[in-house]
């Protein structure tokens, strides 16, 4: 072990104890400590023992009120004596907790991604509701990527989360929340939370940073197939891409539905600054294949199936970075007789995740721009009745060469993008915003809004690029937080009012404003 430029290495001084020169000379989940007199080989942070192995994280994972463990916040609490499920103990969100996002956090010192090992954040939680139409959901955050679940078990189930980057080296705030706003407010709902634990993945179960798991199925695992009666689903050889292997749902009858769900790794924006979702995929010719996150099935993307293999790319929204999230390609039943024959299939294969510096490196809110178009946008579906994409058209955009265009022809129709945008905190300026433009020509048929939670903002119709402001639930500052705007086909019968009506977009901007609640 010599020394550097000539001093004296102390670690050749008498009576000094030196194990390494770094970390590589240390075992499994140790590195080379030199803060020290000496330099020795510890334990990685969250690792204990020796050998080092993986401790307990975070302090209380049972919520048994253990002092300088959790910070509650916002009605959530921490009740030591209920019954709990895994043990004793719960975190309690009840009614009034729900709907001003209640949370219970903590902050843990993470070991970095690389010389540890893949976790898992474990949670074991129920929700209930005296009409058993539960309205609450659970939502984690992990160093500022959010991920919600969006079932509701009524007795206590344990559930797996793998961790994105953002949830690794250093500290590392773990927050617990509900996920959506109950409908109405105040409410019965409660959510109870019985145990949240930091445990190391089991094989396979993760996707490594950056990818998928098992991006071109040519592997067995990290793959979720659902289909009901006839249908069939898995991975198949020789159907994927130059013959290789891929995902494939098949359907039998007309009123089949079925999906495949992955996992992938975003990685944080300071690693990939644009992160794009690419896949190559096939379907029969006519069918409209979806696209969600999440689970989310509010919020997804159309694919329009042609028979041949296509390629397609999504930018991937801020609200994803840093964080593990699951997509799931889904093949959708079409309205009908249930048993008629209708024979169609999709097939996905290469799924990987890219930077594109198209996407733009926007915080809080994608492309706000939408200058990444002509790429197809996440969140502008059910667009049968009319139509939503980001399009280059600089006569049409208020800047820049993109905008975008939402058009409808259907009454009762409500073409729309949906997207998530994470909400700034309050300032002596005022609360959380979205400011955009907006212009609508005096459309007779169809009118513009913008939504947030429950709340609608009716655009006005002057054919001039105008600025509206949607304030923002100060709720969900720093998390994800839904946003539509759409165009609506008025009231009556679904049917073709004749026409084509058109509303533009542009400029999208996270802001304060003084016309917004601040808490
Ligand atoms: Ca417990
Ligand atoms: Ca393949
Ligand atoms: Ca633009």
């Amino acid at each position: 072990m010599g020394g550097e430029g000539g001093t004296v290495d102390e670690c050749d001084m008498p009576g000094v104890v030196c194990e390494c020169d770094e970390d590589l000379d240390c075992g499994e989940f140790e590195f080379c400590d030199m803060s020290g007199t000496g330099r020795l080989c510890e334990c990685l942070t969250g690792y204990e023992g020796d050998p080092c192995a993986w401790g307990t994280l975070p302090k209380d994972p049972g919520f048994q009120d253990v002092p300088m463990a959790w910070t509650t916040d916002k009605g959530a609490m921490i009740d030591a004596a209920a019954v709990g499920g895994v043990d004793p103990g719960q975190t309690s969100f009840p009614g009034d907790a729900l709907c001003s996002y209640g949370s219970v956090s903590q902050v843990v010192s993470m070991p970095p991604l690389e010389g540890s090992q893949p976790f898992v954040a474990e949670v074991s939680y129920q929700t209930s509701d005296p009409f058993l139409f539960s309205e609450s959901s659970l939502a984690i955050g992990l160093g500022g990527a959010w991920r919600s679940d969006l079932d509701s078990p009524y007795s206590f189930e344990t559930r797996s989360y793998c961790l994105g980057e953002a949830a690794y080296g250093g500290d590392v705030e773990i927050e617990l929340s509900n996920g959506s706003r109950p409908y109405s407010c105040p409410t019965t709902d409660d959510l109870n939370i019985d145990r949240f634990e930091i445990v190391p993945a089991g094989p396979g179960q993760c996707p490594e940073l950056g990818e998928f798991n098992n991006g071109d199925f040519e592997g067995t695992n990290g793959w979720e197939f659902t289909v009901a009666g006839s249908s069939t689903a898995g991975i198949e050889d020789g159907s994927g891409a130059e013959g290789s292997r891929a995902g494939i749902v098949r359907h039998a009858t007309r009123c089949n539905n079925g999906w495949m769900s992955g996992s992938f790794s975003v990685p944080s924006a300071s690693t990939m600054p644009s992160p794009a979702l690419e896949f190559w995929w096939n379907a029969t010719d006519g069918y409209l294949p979806r696209l969600s996150f999440d689970g989310n099935r509010d919020m997804f993307a159309e694919l329009e199936g042609t028979g041949v293999p296509q390629t397609a790319r999504y930018c991937l929204p801020p609200w994803t970075q840093g964080g593990v999230h699951t997509v799931r390609f889904e093949l959708p039943g079409v309205s009908g007789a249930c048993a008629d024959a209708l024979p169609r299939e999709l097939v996905v294969d290469n799924t990987r995740i890219v930077n594109d510096p198209s996407c733009g490196t926007s915080e809080g809110v994608l492309d706000p721009g939408f200058e990444s178009a002509p790429l197809p946008l996440f969140g502008a579906g059910f667009t049968s009745r009319g139509s939503v994409a980001a399009v280059v058209d600089p006569a049409a955009a208020r800047s820049g060469q993109g905008v975008l265009e939402i058009s409808v022809s259907f009454r009762c129709a409500q073409p729309s993008y949906v997207f998530n945008v994470i909400p700034p905190a309050p300032d002596v300026t005022g609360g959380p915003a979205l400011r955009f433009w907006h212009r609508v020509p005096a459309n007779p048929v169809s009118s513009a809004f913008a939504r947030v939670g429950q709340s609608t903002l009716a655009l006005p119709e002057n054919g001039e690029w105008t600025e509206a402001v949607l304030c923002l639930d100060p709720g969900l500052v720093g998390r994800p937080a839904e946003v539509r705007l759409g165009l609506y086909g008025g009231d009556g019968l679904c049917a073709s009012f004749g026409s084509t009506e058109y509303g533009y977009f542009d400029d999208l901007e996270l802001t304060t404003d003084p016309a917004c609640p601040t808490e």
